[in-house]
C-alpha cells in the first residue's frame, strides 16, 4: 500500500472531465477550464501514510470540496464518497471528513503544477484522514446514500481511516 496499485494512463488536460455524481441534485462534468474558474483555496497540512511514514506541511491549492458540494447539491442522505483515479483506483469516504475544512480537490502542491507521482493533473487531499483516502489522478466523485468499498476498504483497510485513532484495519469479524 506505499505503492501505485499500476501504471497510470497519461492525463490529457484538453479532455479532462471531473465528474461529480450519484445522489445529488445537479450532476456536472467539469472540464479543466471550468475547475480552474472555480474560487480556489489554499491548505496547508501533513500527510500520513499508513504504512508510518508522514510528510509535514504540504502546501496544496484547489478547489475546496464544500464548493464542489455546492455545485451539485448532494441529497440529505448522502452519507460516503466514491473518489476514483483514472488507472482503476477507488476509495470510500465518510461524507463528514470530505466536507471537513481543508479537504480540496487540488491541482498544485507547494506551489507547482501537481507532479506526475503525486496525482497530475488533479487529486483529492482528505487531511483529517490517512493518505490512502487521497485519491489520485481524480476522475470522479460519485456521492453515496449506501455504503461501499473502494480498492483497500475491500481488501481489509479502514472503512473511516482517522490517523489520530490508528484505524488501519478493519476488525476481523467472529465469524467469516
Ligand atoms: N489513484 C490512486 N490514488 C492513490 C493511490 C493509488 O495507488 N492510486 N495510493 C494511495 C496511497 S496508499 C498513498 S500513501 C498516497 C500516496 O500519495 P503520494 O504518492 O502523493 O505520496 O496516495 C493514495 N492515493
Ligand atoms: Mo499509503
Amino acid at each position: 500500500m506505499p505503492f501505485d496499485i499500476g501504471p497510470v494512463p497519461p492525463a490529457d488536460l484538453a479532455r479532462f472531465r471531473l465528474r461529480l455524481y450519484g445522489s445529488v441534485a445537479h450532476p456536472v462534468e467539469l472540464s479543466w477550464a471550468e475547475l480552474l474558474r472555480l474560487p480556489n483555496t489554499v491548505v496547508t497540512q501533513d500527510f500520513h501514510c499508513v504504512t508510518g511514514w508522514s510528510v509535514r506541511d504540504l502546501v496544496w491549492e484547489g478547489v475546496s470540496t464544500r464548493v464542489l458540494a455546492d455545485l451539485v447539491r448532494p441529497t440529505s442522505d448522502v452519507r460516503w464518497v466514491m473518489a476514483y483515479g483514472r488507472e482503476g483506483y477507488s476509495t470510500n469516504i465518510p461524507y463528514d471528513h470530505f466536507l471537513a475544512a481543508g479537504s480540496l480537490v487540488a491541482y498544485r502542491l507547494n506551489g507547482v503544477a501537481l507532479p506526475p507521482e503525486h496525482g497530475h493533473p488533479l487529486r483529492l487531499v482528505i487531511p483529517s484522514l490517512y493518505a490512502w483516502k487521497s485519491a489520485k489522478y481524480l476522475t470522479a466523485l460519485e456521492f453515496l446514500t449506501e455504503f461501499r468499498r473502494g480498492h483497500w476498504e475491500e481488501r481489509g483497510y479502514h472503512d473511516v481511516g482517522d490517523p489520530w485513532r490508528e484505524e488501519r484495519y478493519r476488525k476481523r469479524r467472529a465469524f467469516p
